[in-house]
């Protein structure tokens, strides 16, 4: 288990690292070409410098362990939204936060922490952000609820993520991402039956998604909808395109459209590869990043879900060194192992 702690946290890291260098694109073949030779150099024999940078989904996974490695459930929130900020403003080169979230910031510590909810909700209009920045930090809190039940994970994703998203669309993706990882972690062998895990998946969003109101029940089918259309790309008899797998699901920074790619480019890889696990690794990285647009957040969160799933035995060494800070990263996992299992 310690190695699935690792391998979560340092897939954040080097999905991260090595999407951010082509986020924003859609890569055609050449770029694709440049793609397979920049994590081949990555991966090949050691060098000391220039190290791949992190960018906020790095950042702010980091401040989500450090919290959660004092876990006290109430000054938690404040703890969070206070390492936010120190982590936002001690850097000194640009980690590529997103807009909504650097004017939070700026505010949450401008208004000294006086209010910790509001700021989020006034983001957008009053509609609060439905960005994936929620999601793409929470993998720590997986790591956290390994052993805890559903509704102690839900309660700790909705803190971990309404300091900066307010909308349930941001909440919710978050909360997809959390149990997708912690459903991985908890397999004890390579085998993965990812019709069933899928129905899982889907059978929590089904009830997620259900509400009740003054009107009566009332039923939303965003992340279900979306888990549907996975499930129907995944069990195509013919491997479906980078164009149809992004026209189906999506490669945006809203949540709606990146957490179930991101799944899906795990899940895709886990088929392909099922006699081949030391490649699934380089294999999903790779294909997240293919696919173009947010590539930084949909690899650093496809390959979370790889770490959590194989371990990190299968990273390259050289890749994980060529990435900035991976010795904390590794630091910080080892330690959320140890409170999670002294507990
Ligand atoms: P965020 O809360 O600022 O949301 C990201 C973006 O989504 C915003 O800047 C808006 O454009 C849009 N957005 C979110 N909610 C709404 C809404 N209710 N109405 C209209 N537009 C909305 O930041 P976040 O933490 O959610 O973002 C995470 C992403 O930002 C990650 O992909 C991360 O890698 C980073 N990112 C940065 C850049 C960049 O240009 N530096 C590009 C892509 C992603
Ligand atoms: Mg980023
Ligand atoms: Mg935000
Ligand atoms: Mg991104």
């Amino acid at each position: 288990m310690n190695s699935k702690f690792r391998g979560t946290l340092l897939g954040v890291l080097i999905g991260d690292c090595c999407g951010a260098v082509f986020e924003g694109e859609v890569l055609d073949a050449g770029q694709k070409f440049v793609l397979r030779k920049f994590i081949n150099k990555l991966e090949g024999v050691s060098f000391t410098a220039p190290r791949q940078k992190y960018t906020d989904d790095t950042a702010m996974t980091k401040s989500v362990a450090r919290c959660l490695l004092k876990y006290d459930e109430k000054s938690y929130q404040k703890n969070l939204a206070v390492d936010f900020v120190k982590e936002y403003c001690s850097s000194t080169t640009s980690r590529g936060y997103g807009d909504g979230v650097q004017r939070l910031l700026v505010t949450l510590r401008k208004e000294k922490f006086e209010d910790l909810l509001g700021p989020a909700r006034n983001q957008f209009n009053g509609t609060g952000s439905f960005g994936n920045g929620a999601a793409m930090r929470i993998s720590p809190v997986s790591l956290y609820c390994v052993n805890k039940s559903d509704d102690f994970l839900f309660d700790l994703v909705g803190k971990t993520s309404e300091i900066t998203h307010a909308n349930v669309i941001g909440i919710n993706g978050a909360i997809l991402q959390a149990l997708a990882i912690r459903e991985v972690l908890k397999l004890e062998s390579d085998d993965l039956d990812v019709n069933n895990y899928v129905t899982n998946l889907l059978e929590s969003f089904k009830k997620i998604e259900k509400g009740e109101d003054e009107f009566g029940i009332h039923e939303q089918k965003f992340y279900t909808e979306q888990l549907e259309g996975m499930r129907k790309l995944l069990n195509k008899e013919i491997l479906p395109s980078d164009e149809e797998v992004v026209n189906i699901l999506g490669h945006s920074v809203n949540a709606l459209y990146s957490v179930p790619t991101a799944i899906y480019c795990f899940l895709r890889n886990v088929n392909l590869l099922k006699g081949n696990r030391e490649k699934l690794f380089r294999s999903t990285l790779e294909y997240a990043i293919c696919l173009g647009g947010d590539t930084d957040t949909i690899a650093s969160m496809a390959c979370s879900l790889v770490g959590a799933f194989t371990g990190d035995s299968i990273i390259a060494k050289n890749l994980i060194k060529h990435c900035e800070s991976s010795e904390e990263i590794i630091e910080l996992s080892d330690k959320l192992y140890e409170i999670v299992f002294s507990e």
